[in-house]
């Protein structure tokens, strides 16, 4: 296993050489899906360091998208331990990034994880606003919501989402499951979801026990 904290620092140094290499030689040992998981938490606890420096301007906006290319590119070595063998689909998630907000790796994080784990995962992409989610639940029917946002604004989004399915008839339909840094117990019953977390794979844990 590599070495956690030392993955967590390069990530808040936006030190992307040793980020890629301690990756790489992280896939080399043929790692199981729990063993990444992982290594995507490391990874986001870099990615607080980063948003804390950017508070105290000691990283600026460039920082923060040389963070998100730098994290991007760790997802995409890291997918084929996170992706599970194929089988039949056991059920439809419909995905995007709260309007407003245009942060999409935790997004992407989670709907790779979902995939990984069967669901048809649809991505409506970043700054998704209500009357795309009532579209296209109405036009795919899923059994669920993923809601993602990772500024505070977007809690706000989320509730006026959570308001237009309620509006359209289709809240009880489906179940809604928020995620991203600001999500909170508090936030989760304010906006009407049925889940929070700050977490792709207690996401998804909580999306298999609904579908079962
Ligand atoms: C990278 C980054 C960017 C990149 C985003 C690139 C991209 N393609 O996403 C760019 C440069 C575009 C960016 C822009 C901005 N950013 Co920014 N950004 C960040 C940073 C450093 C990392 C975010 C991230 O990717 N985290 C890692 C991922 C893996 O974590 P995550 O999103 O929480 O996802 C995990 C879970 O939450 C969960 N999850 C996520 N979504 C979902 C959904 C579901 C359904 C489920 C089940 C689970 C789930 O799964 C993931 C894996 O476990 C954060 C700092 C931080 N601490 O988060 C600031 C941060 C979010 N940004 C911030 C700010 C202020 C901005 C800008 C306003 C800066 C500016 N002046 O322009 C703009 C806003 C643009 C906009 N309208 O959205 C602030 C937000 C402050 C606030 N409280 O609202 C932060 C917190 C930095 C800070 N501390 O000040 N940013």
């Amino acid at each position: 296993m590599l070495d956690l904290q030392a993955l967590t620092q390069a990530v808040g140094d936006l030190d992307e050489p040793t980020v890629l290499e301690l990756v790489k030689n992280f896939m080399a040992t043929h790692p199981g899906g729990e063993e990444a998981q992982q290594v995507v938490t490391a990874c986001q606890k870099g990615m607080g360091i980063v948003g804390n420096l950017f508070e105290k301007n000691e990283y600026f906006v460039g920082d923060l998208i040389f963070a998100g290319e730098i994290l991007t590119q760790t997802i995409d070595l890291l997918r084929p331990a996170l992706a599970g063998a194929a089988s039949q689909k056991v059920g439809t998630i419909i995905i995007g990034t709260v309007q407003g907000d245009l942060h999409d790796i935790g997004k992407n994080i989670f709907a790779g994880m979902a995939e990984a784990a069967s669901f048809e995962v649809v991505d409506l992409g970043i700054d998704v606003k209500p009357e795309a989610f009532v579209e296209k639940i109405k036009e795919v029917k899923p059994q669920i919501v993923g809601l993602s946002g990772v500024l505070t604004l977007s809690l706000d989004s989320m509730r006026n989402i959570v308001n237009e399915l309620t509006n359209a008839g289709l809240r009880e339909r489906v179940k809604v499951i928020i995620g991203g840094n600001p999500v909170s117990e508090a936030a989760c019953q304010q906006i009407g979801a049925d889940a929070f977390t700050t977490n792709a794979a207690e996401g998804v844990k909580i999306c298999q026990r609904w579908v079962k």
